[in-house]
């Protein structure tokens, strides 16, 4: 489409098929250097409406009339597809993100194949419950439960991980033989398009995979949500959204699914791998930019280490690179967002008034060329703080940590289990019956000892508290985006 004299893509809906355009377009940027890469069609009531309608259509089709088998075997070529394209959706997925190619390369679209790839085997091969039940006649019952898919399922994400994170529930959602209207973030519409097009080409019949674009309140997140015709909806984002989220689906009584937002610890003990410690919590604390849900924002440190780690945790993130994104040797982008940029740097700025003590970064870099009409943000350690501060109890969302010390292991428990949420936690010490006995006394839903972001897509993956509702991964998900229907035969 030519916007003045520049030509500008256009990233359309995708409804029964087909990519259809809308009155309204918003601009999707480059968080790296602010430029435009496209206008994004917003979808409308009627849009949102349109697709919900296709996506019950085609529960009625060939797609609702396919066996466990061969809708495996089409996902199985959606992986194909997505491995084919993999310089297509990496490029798309960098612009988009800001995140380094690097990372992308070994972790967004790998992971998207492999969400295909997991389900679809693991759908072919769960088993279900079944019981012999003695009657009161002295005979027998036998009681099996079979699976249904639950309908129309409405599936919303976050800009962080945005073809990880759509695809992780896409997956299994269509492994259980539902159809999806997903509405990605409005920062990061490209790689959901990207995968409308591989949908088509493995077979996924028209109707079946639907994406509509927008916002959240008063605009196509909310719509979908609203939708009477929707019979689940799955989300991940803050928590303060699934809140609002949860208001509007409750009115129809529907299944929902929430990852929500985390204030992770990371806890240390004096007995850890110094290096290996340091290098994984820095991973813990910055990779992505710290704009992953399971980031550590929270480090405890046993006191007789504390000075040397803190010192050599400052070292390498100031070893960190940031720059463009297509260089390999990036290990920083931007922010996703001047905005989030915003709320990132109010948080340095709160710090400082709650009493911390910067020992690195605080503020944004001067990077010298067109980056700097990009979101970039200097990684960040504090010290200091009381645990009731806000930087300590709030999650920020961004390359950022807070030190604290800690004597005794039940303190660091304590300390560690002192927020609202509970997403992840991570513990490091070479005492691994000591890394049991703590990593049971987390409030979390996942926790990793000597390592941090380590996944195994068939454990159960979700949060406590404000970081979530239900598990999702292996057979939860299947558990999720499917109806059990228990049946009774007395024998
Ligand atoms: P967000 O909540 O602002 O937005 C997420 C999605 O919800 C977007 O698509 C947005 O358009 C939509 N939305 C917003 N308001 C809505 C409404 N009222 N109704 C329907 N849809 C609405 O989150 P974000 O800023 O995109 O992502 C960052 C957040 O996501 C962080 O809090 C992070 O911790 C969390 N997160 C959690 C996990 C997890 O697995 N637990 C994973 C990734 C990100
Ligand atoms: C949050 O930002 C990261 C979530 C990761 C996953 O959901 C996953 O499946 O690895």
């Amino acid at each position: 489409m030519r916007r003045g004299s520049r030509l500008v893509k256009v990233i359309q809906n995708h409804i029964d098929g087909k990519f259809v355009r809308s009155v309204h377009e918003f601009a999707d940027l480059n968080p790296a250097d602010g430029s435009v890469i496209a206008q994004v069609c917003e979808a409308d009531r009627d849009l949102v409406d349109a697709a919900v309608g296709a996506a019950r259509k085609a529960l009625q089709g060939e797609w609702g009339r396919l066996g466990v088998r061969e809708r495996a075997a089409r996902l199985h070529r959606v992986a194909d597809a997505i491995e084919a394209r993999f310089e297509y959706f990496l490029t798309a997925e960098v612009a988009d993100t800001g995140k380094p190619v690097s990372l992308a390369r070994k972790l967004d679209i790998p992971r998207a194949a492999a969400n295909f790839r997991i389900f679809a085997d693991l759908v072919k091969s769960a088993g279900l419950e079944s019981f012999q039940t003695e009657t009161p006649d002295g005979k027998n019952a036998l009681n099996y439960a079979i699976r249904k898919p639950l309908g129309v399922i409405g599936i919303i994400t976050p800009w962080n991980l945005p073809l990880l994170l759509l695809t992780w529930k896409v997956a299994p959602a269509l492994a259980c033989g539902n159809t999806v209207v997903v509405k990605p973030s409005e920062e990061t519409p490209a790689t959901a398009t990207l995968l409308a097009e591989v949908m088509q080409e493995a077979g996924i019949p028209n109707g079946v995979y639907n994406v509509v674009y927008g916002f959240g309140p008063n605009s196509a997140g909310e719509f979908l949500t609203q939708h009477p015709d929707v019979n689940a909806v799955t989300f991940t984002g803050e928590s303060q959204t699934g809140a609002a989220i949860m208001k509007t689906v409750a009115a129809g009584v529907k299944p929902v699914s929430f990852e929500l937002g985390g204030k992770n610890a990371a806890v240390v003990f004096g007995d850890c791998d110094f290096e290996e410690t340091i290098n994984g919590v820095s991973d813990a604390v910055f990779l992505n930019t710290g704009q992953v849900c399971l980031c550590a924002e929270r480090v405890y440190v046993e006191r007789k280490i504390f000075d040397r780690f803190v010192d050599e945790l400052r070292k390498k993130a100031e070893s960190l690179r940031l720059g463009s994104p297509l260089e390999s040797a990036t290990n920083l982008g931007p922010l996703i967002s001047k905005q989030h940029r915003e709320k990132v740097l109010s948080y340095y700025k709160l710090a400082r008034e709650e009493g911390a003590q910067v020992v690195t970064g605080g503020g944004v870099p001067s990077l010298g060329n067109s980056l700097d009409n990009g979101f970039f943000i200097q990684p960040t350690i504090l010290t200091g703080l009381p645990e009731s501060a806000r930087c300590v109890q709030e999650e920020i969302f961004g390359p950022v940590c807070h030190v604290a010390p800690f004597d005794t292991e039940e303190e660091a428990v304590h300390m560690a289990n002192d927020t609202k949420y509970g997403l992840a936690a991570s513990i490091w010490t070479s005492n691994l019956k000591r890394g049991h006995h703590v990593a049971q006394q987390m409030n979390v839903g996942i926790t990793w000892v000597n390592c941090w972001f380590l996944r195994d897509l068939r454990t159960p993956f979700g949060g406590v508290g404000l970081s979530g509702i239900g598990r999702e991964g292996g057979v939860h998900s299947l558990n999720f985006y499917s109806e059990l229907n228990n049946i009774c035969i007395r024998l």
